[in-house]
């Protein structure tokens, strides 16, 4: 099916409640450095709540601000919002390239640069999400995390979360690069993915990267593992990750 999202979806809305954004900074053991995040809170956030968390990861062009600066997630999340179609949450940017120097910036294929996207799972898991959740009041728990991201870090998603049952519920995969691992390693136990309340994967059909999606579709549906398989019009482009944005989000935490 292609679906698409409805008008307006990411255009500007007056006289409706807002979220904020700001950017952040933690101490990164992995790494080595204090590294940066932008983090949106929902309309009305207030402190007295728990908010669930999902994790939204950038491209092999992109930092911590590539989906602030093409992406729009602020005005998609406050418009889904003010029309009571998502639940509050927080949703954390962070930098997918675990490395001092991690801007988007010289040769983004250098192989040191792409260890850096794998060497992320453990900045993520064991010092940018205790960060949040010591700063932020973030929900504890697999089922309030969601893990979600397009090209790079859309294998990403799919390797630190299905990696990491015990701290993901919901993983979303748009547009997934080839950094992505085999099916076979990325789920050696297809049994244990009942856990997950929702496995996203799409793309847009004229992406020159379809087949590493399509591998991990088809090994799903084997192993007849329950997923989401979205794709729509587009190529490898922010049209299909904005609507991704969209049409996820909606999902998450119900
Ligand atoms: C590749 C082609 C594309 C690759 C990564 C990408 C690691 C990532 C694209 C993106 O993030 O937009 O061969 O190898």
């Amino acid at each position: 099916m292609i679906a698409s999202a409805s008008a307006g979806f990411d255009q500007y809305r007056d006289h409706i409640e807002r979220g904020k954004v700001e950017t952040i900074e933690y101490d990164s053991k992995t790494v080595g450095s204090v590294r940066k995040a932008m983090v949106y809170t929902p309309p009305g956030f207030s402190p007295e709540r728990t908010y669930p968390v999902l994790y939204l990861l950038h491209g092999i062009g992109g930092d911590e601000t590539e989906w602030h600066t093409h992406g729009a997630p602020q005005i998609i999340l406050d418009n889904l919002y003010s029309d009571n179609l998502i639940q509050p949450m927080i949703v954390v940017c962070p930098n997918g390239r675990a490395m001092i120097n991690d801007r988007a910036e010289g040769d983004l294929f250098d192989p040191e640069k792409i260890r850096a996207f794998e060497k992320f799972e453990s900045d993520l898991i064991q010092d940018l999400i205790p960060h949040i959740e010591s700063s932020y009041p973030a929900a504890k728990s697999r089922d309030k995390r969601a893990i979600a991201g397009l090209s790079m870090g859309g294998g990403q998603s799919l390797n630190i979360g299905l990696h990491n049952l015990n701290h993901f519920a919901w993983v979303g995969a748009f547009s997934a690069a080839p950094n992505t691992k085999t099916p076979e390693v990325l789920m050696p136990e297809p049994d244990k993915a009942s856990s997950l309340s929702l496995l996203w994967l799409s793309y847009g059909v004229q992406d020159n990267l379809i087949q590493i999606s399509m591998d991990v579709h088809e090994y799903l549906k084997q192993q007849g593992v329950p997923h989401v398989w979205h794709e729509e019009s587009g190529g490898h482009d922010w049209p299909v990750w904005k609507n991704n944005l969209y049409l996820f989000s909606q999902r998450l935490f119900k």
